[in-house]
C-alpha cells in the first residue's frame, strides 16, 4: 500500500545490488564522519565543548563500537575486535557529562579502531546471508548502522556549532529558489490518513506499524517560522509576557533566562547576529528560525494566535496524497531526496530561505517539510499502537513517555539516509543545541 515506486527500495534490489547499495552508503557515511573528525586538531577532538555533548572522539569510537557489535559480532559471528571497550562507549552506562573523564582511546587509537572494524564489516557484507533472518532482511541491520552513524554525525555537527575553539566550519550557502509568493497557510481537510510504515525496509521500530489516523481539518503554515517572524515576537515583548508561555515553559524561561534563540546576540543599533559554526553572521529575516526549544516554539505560536501541529498533523501534511489516497515516502512522492528537493546532508551549514525548494513541496503545497530545520510538534514521544521493539530496547522503547517531544522532517545537518516522511526524532522540551525550528497550525473549525 505504501510501496515505494521509484526510490531506492532495498526490498526490490537483487542480492548483489543490495550489497553494493549498502557498501556505497557505508562509505559515503564514513566520508562524512572523517570530515567531521578531521576538522579539528587532537585537543578539540578529545575535549568536551559542552556538558550536553560528548567529546568528538567518543562519538567516533561509539559509532565503530555499535558497528562492531551489530555487524562484526552479530551478523558476521566473528570474534570481538575490542570487547574491553564496550562499556566505555555504551551511551547508557556513561551519561554525556561523564564521558570526558573516561580513559577514552586517543584520536589515533580511535581512527585505528574505526578502520579495523570497517575492514571486517566489508568482509562480512560480502558473504553474509541477507535473507532468512529478520535482522538482516533487505539489509535492515546495515541500514540501521548507517543511520546510527549519520545520527551521530549530526550530533557531532551540533558539537561543532557549540565549540568556541579551533577553526570555524565553512560551506556554501543554499541558493534560494526564485521566490514565488506563497499563501501563509494551507488547509488540510478532515479525514483519515496512513501514519507510519510497515513496508519501508530501513524504517526503525518507532516508525512502525502503518496505521490509520483520523485527523480533523486544520491549517498549517506553508513554510517554517522565519527569523523575521520570530524577531517580531521578541520585539513585542514575547519573552516577558507570561500569557504566551505554558507553566513549565515560563518556569524554564526564568531558570534559563531565555531572551532570544541560542547563539543570537544584538548589537548597539538593534540588529541581530548569530554565531554559526564559529562565524558571526547577520540574522536573515527570511531564514527559518533555528536553535529554539519547544517552550519558545509554543510561546511564539500562542503569541501568533496559533499552536504547534501534532505529530499526526505534520505527517498527514507531509505524506498524504489526497488524489491517490495513499501516504508517500516523502512530501514530493516516493523518490529519494535530491539537492533540488531538500536541504539535507550538511551540504549547507544553514537553512535555506523560506519558500525555497518548491520541488520538495507536499501534495497539499506545504514547503520545506524535509530538511532545513527539525520541526517541533506538540506530541510527546509515544509508541504507535502495535509497536514492537526491534532490534533493541535502547533505540526507542526506553524513551517513550511524556518526557520527550517529537521533532519531524530533518535539518540541513541530517543525512538523507536518516530522514524520511515517517522518521521520528525526539528530545527534551528545553533542548536548543539541536538544529530545530518549527511551523505553526490552527484548527479549521
Ligand atoms: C534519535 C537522535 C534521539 O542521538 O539520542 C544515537 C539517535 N540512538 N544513538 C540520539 C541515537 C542511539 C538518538 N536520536
Ligand atoms: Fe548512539
Amino acid at each position: 500500500m505504501i510501496r515505494p515506486t521509484t526510490g531506492i527500495d532495498p526490498h526490490q534490489l537483487t542480492d548483489d545490488t543490495l550489497r553494493e547499495h549498502i557498501a556505497s552508503e557505508l562509505i559515503r557515511t564514513r566520508l562524512r564522519s572523517v570530515a567531521l573528525t578531521d576538522a579539528v586538531d587532537e585537543p578539540d577532538l578529545v575535549s568536551q565543548h559542552s556538558p550536553l555533548m560528548s567529546p568528538l572522539v567518543w562519538d567516533y569510537a561509539h559509532i565503530a563500537n555499535q558497528e562492531e557489535i551489530w555487524l562484526v559480532r552479530d551478523v558476521g559471528g566473528r570474534e570481538a575486535v575490542r570487547s574491553d571497550i564496550d562499556d566505555m562507549y555504551d551511551a547508557f552506562k556513561n551519561p554525556r557529562a561523564d564521558r570526558p573523564a573516561l580513559p577514552l582511546l586517543s584520536a589515533s587509537q580511535t581512527r585505528g579502531y574505526v578502520g579495523e572494524v570497517r575492514e571486517k564489516v566489508l568482509e562480512v557484507l560480502g558473504t553474509a546471508e541477507l535473507n532468512g533472518r529478520r535482522l538482516t532482511e533487505s539489509g535492515f541491520v546495515f541500514g540501521m548502522v548507517i543511520q546510527h552513524e549519520q545520527q551521530h554525525d549530526e550530533t557531532m555537527l551540533a558539537t561543532h556549532q557549540l565549540r568556541r575553539s579551533g577553526p570555524p566550519l565553512q560551506a556554501p550557502a543554499p541558493r534560494p529558489a526564485i521566490a514565488t509568493p506563497l499563501p501563509a497557510e494551507v488547509l488540510i481537510p478532515a479525514g483519515p490518513f496512513t501514519m507510519g510504515t510497515s513496508t519501508e525496509a530501513w524504517a526503525l521500530d518507532n516508525e512502525r506499524p502503518a496505521h490509520t489516523v483520523q485527523v480533523e481539518a486544520f491549517y498549517l503554515d506553508t513554510v517554517p517560522v522565519t527569523n523575521g517572524d520570530y524577531a517580531a515576537f521578541i520585539d513585542d515583548g514575547g519573552y516577558d509576557d507570561q500569557r504566551w508561555w505554558t507553566a513549565s515553559g515560563w518556569q524554564h524561561r526564568n531558570r534559563a533566562k531565555l531572551s532570544a534563540p541560542l547563539f543570537w546576540s544584538r548589537d548597539a543599533d538593534g540588529s541581530w547576529w548569530r554565531r554559526s559554526f564559529g562565524n558571526l553572521i547577520p540574522v536573515r529575516n527570511d531564514e527559518p528560525v533555528l536553535h529554539v526549544c519547544l517552550f519558545e516554539a509554543q510561546a511564539y505560536a500562542a503569541w501568533a494566535g496559533r499552536r504547534l501541529p501534532t505529530e499526526a498533523e505534520w505527517e498527514k501534511a507531509a505524506r498524504w496524497d489526497p488524489a491517490s489516497r495513499r501516504s508517500r515516502r516523502y512530501p514530493w512522492g516516493d523518490e529519494d531526496p535530491t539537492p533540488e528537493r531538500a536541504n539535507l546532508g550538511q551540504q549547507h551549514l544553514r537553512p535555506a530561505p523560506a519558500g525555497s525548494y518548491p520541488a520538495g513541496a507536499s501534495a497539499y503545497g506545504v514547503h520545506q517539510l524535509i530538511g532545513d530545520v527539525w520541526e517541533w510538534t506538540s506530541s510527546a514521544f509515544q509508541p504507535y499502537a502495535g509497536f514492537e521493539v526491534f532490534p533493541y530496547d535502547e533505540y526507542s522503547k526506553v524513551f517513550f513517555g511524556e518526557s520527550y517531544y517529537v521533532l519531524r522532517g530533518g535539518s540541513f545537518g541530517t543525512d538523507r539516509a536518516a530522514c524520511r516522511g515517517t522518521f521520528r526524532n525526539w528530545d527534551f522540551p528545553i533542548r536548543r543545541q539541536i538544529f530545530a525550528g518549527f511551523r505553526t497550525a490552527r484548527d479549521a473549525s
